[in-house]
């Protein structure tokens, strides 16, 4: 099969969980052995709400380290830190000249961002052709994300579409691969909402850095229904529904077996294999990251990446600026 240029980035809001594990990270580690991989660490996006500095700063090499943690390996893939390359900020701007305040107010993340805000951050809203810049700037044919950036890969395409139509050949239009359904991992607290970064309750998520302790205490908390049968029925018993999933996505055992396995246990048999499982599933992924985290070269791989990435970005920031007669060349 032919290799293609892969593109995604995850924002440096917090630590990867694992929803973002399952949900992504695996599938970039797989995408590395048979196409050409860009993965960024989207700092510029995590501004567009407020964070702390200090922060950020920390939050950017975690993410860094744990994308290596995982088994990103820097000589396959390039892996970078988005703010080290000038040109996702220059061709944002070009793009954003080219996009409509009506498309971009119909975004849904935006919508649901600035819900209740009477005036938004204007960042919030141009977001998506940050990350449409972040695609194109790379001739990217391919961009595994989860569902919920669908609308926005559609817009990178409307928009990639519009100017190629417009100005001549200049962008490739790339095409999104979404992760199925059913990886989609759930708040522990809260099992019709999504495991997420930003979430308020600490206990809703299991961070790929929580110690063993913590993850003891969110699953044993973790919200499942009074009937006290482990089943796999997602509409009527989220809770118990979600554990299971996780189980059966870290361990690749069928959901049908376990179940089996666990016939007439009550939930805390089951929350107590499921922390098993965790904590053994994670402890080598935290070991090497400590041992990435502390080292030196954790950054020169970043510069490294930046410098790879650069050199793929530059020229196709120079056809688009050639395109719209920018410069004096
Ligand atoms: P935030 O809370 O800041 O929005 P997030 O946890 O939703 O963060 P992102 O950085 O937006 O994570 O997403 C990184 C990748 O992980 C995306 O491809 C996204 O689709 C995927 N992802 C995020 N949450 C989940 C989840 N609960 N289950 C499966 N995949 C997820
Ligand atoms: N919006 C995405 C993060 C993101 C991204 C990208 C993903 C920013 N730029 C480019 C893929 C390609 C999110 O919140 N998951």
């Amino acid at each position: 099969m032919e290799r293609k240029r892969v593109f995604s980035g995850v924002q440096p809001t917090g630590n990867i969980h694992l929803g973002n594990y399952l949900g992504a990270l695996k599938q970039f580690v797989d995408l590395q052995e048979t196409n050409d991989c860009i993965y960024c660490i989207v700092d510029m996006h995590s501004i567009t709400v407020p964070q702390d500095p200090e922060e950020l700063k920390k939050h950017i090499l975690d993410v860094a380290a744990l994308y290596l943690a995982v088994g990103l390996d820097p000589k396959k893939s390039i892996i970078f830190v988005q703010s080290e390359v000038s040109g996702h900020a220059e061709l944002s701007w070009i793009l954003t000249c080219n996009s409509y305040t009506g498309e971009l107010s119909r975004m849904t993340q935006f919508k649901a961002k600035s819900k209740g805000q009477e005036s938004a951050p204007t960042g919030l809203f141009t977001y998506p052709v940050l990350m449409a810049a972040d695609i194109l700037l790379y001739d990217t044919d391919i961009v595994p994300v989860g569902n919920d950036q669908k609308q926005h890969i559609e817009l990178t395409r409307d928009i990639a579409l519009r100017i190629n139509h417009k100005y001549g050949d200049t962008f490739v239009v790339p095409e999104g691969r979404y992760l199925k359904e059913g990886a989609r991992i759930m708040g522990l607290d809260d099992p019709t909402s999504k495991m997420s970064k930003s979430a308020e309750n600490d206990m809703s998520r299991i961070s790929l850095l929580d110690d063993p302790g913590k993850i003891k205490k969110a699953i044993m908390k973790a919200t499942t229904d009074s009937d006290g049968v482990i089943a796999f029925d997602p509409e009527n018993k989220p809770g118990i529904s979600n554990l299971l999933n996780i189980y059966s996505a870290l361990t690749e055992e069928s959901i049908t077996s376990i179940v089996n396995r666990f016939d007439g246990e009550g939930y805390g048999t089951f929350k107590k294999a499921l922390v098993e499982v965790v904590t053994d599933s994670i402890a080598p992924i935290r070991e090497r990251f400590d041992k990435i985290r502390e080292s030196d070269e954790l950054i020169d791989i970043l510069k490294d990446g930046s410098r790879r990435a650069n050199d793929i970005a530059e020229p196709v920031l120079e056809r688009a600026k050639e395109r719209f007669g920018l410069g004096i060349r």
